[in-house]
């Protein structure tokens, strides 16, 4: 079951001040290990950085931080820093990269549908979303750069972290509630594990592409066209970190299709739902 910080999920249901109820405490999910291979055959670039489980999602916890949104993604590996990112004006981490999906409303219909530039997804019907947190070893004046860019016509609702900072194999972000809004019964999400790439393509917001046959920065087992999905990583089913989520999100990143000269489908992607 979906784990609720300190309390049961029920008890965390309340009327806030606005008449909305609120997720009050937070909530926590999990995602079982060895699943790093997005719809199942992915494999990691052959340089030494990207080490095994750095892309594997483990846990992620979201947390009322006050005024912030706390966010906290665990990996399968320790967080490390081999491109000193703190001479580039980055956060303490190098290869990774989340993206963070927010379904507040779980109407049909309402939302964006598109996931953002060089992730190749899109979202079920059911699982619009309006905010989308982008955790990035970039700091925030080249992130925001990069969304003005490539995700000009949904800029207003991609939302940067106010602070990042790496621990073991954790990433902690804090993400500003004038932005994101509080935590509701209603809300939806979906996590996305990818990899930053600090030369990207121009159709790719600071992310790794995935090709037919990796190579030393590039993943493999996908398509060299931009119909494959560029996920490592993500929830699904309930969250729970049991084998079983590992098979469907085989399956919901391989609804894709590609056609011959690059054109096809993209993933349909669902989101989880911890208020139920
Ligand atoms: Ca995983
Ligand atoms: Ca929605
Ligand atoms: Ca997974």
């Amino acid at each position: 079951m979906i784990r609720p910080i300190r309390h049961a999920l029920v008890p965390l249901l309340f009327v806030g001040l606005g008449g909305a109820p609120a997720l009050a405490g937070g909530f926590e999910l999990k995602d079982p290990k060895g699943d790093d291979k997005g719809p199942g055959n992915y494999t990691y670039p052959t340089d030494a950085v990207y080490t095994k489980g750095s892309f594997d999602l483990t846990k992620v916890k979201f947390e009322d931080d006050g005024d912030h949104l706390k966010v906290t993604v665990e990996v399968d590996a320790k967080i490390e820093d081999p491109w000193d990112s703190k001479a580039w004006g980055g956060n303490g981490f190098s290869v990774q990269m989340f993206f963070i999906f927010i379904d507040t409303d779980h109407k049909a219909g309402s939302g964006h549908e598109d996931g953002l530039a060089g992730l190749n997804v899109k979202f079920a019907d059911e699982s619009r979303w309006e905010k989308a947190l982008i955790i990035s070893a970039q700091g925030n004046t080249r992130a925001q750069a990069e969304i003005n860019a490539k995700a000009a016509a949904v800029k207003n609702d991609v939302i940067l972290p106010t602070t990042v900072r790496a621990q073991g194999k954790k990433i902690v972000a804090r993400f500003p509630k004038s932005k994101t809004g509080e935590m509701t019964p209603t809300w939806g999400v979906q996590v996305l594990a990818q990899s930053n790439e600090g030369f990207p393509d121009k159709t790719d917001l600071l992310t790794r592409k995935v090709n037919e046959y990796g190579g030393q920065h590039r993943f493999g087992g996908g398509s060299d066209y931009d119909c494959d999905p560029h996920v490592m990583d993500l929830l699904a089913g309930k969250a729970e970190g049991k084998g079983d989520e590992a098979k469907a999100q085989f399956e919901m990143l391989g609804t894709f299709k590609c056609e011959a000269g690059g054109g096809g489908q993209r993933a349909v992607l669902q989101m989880v739902y911890p208020g139920g």
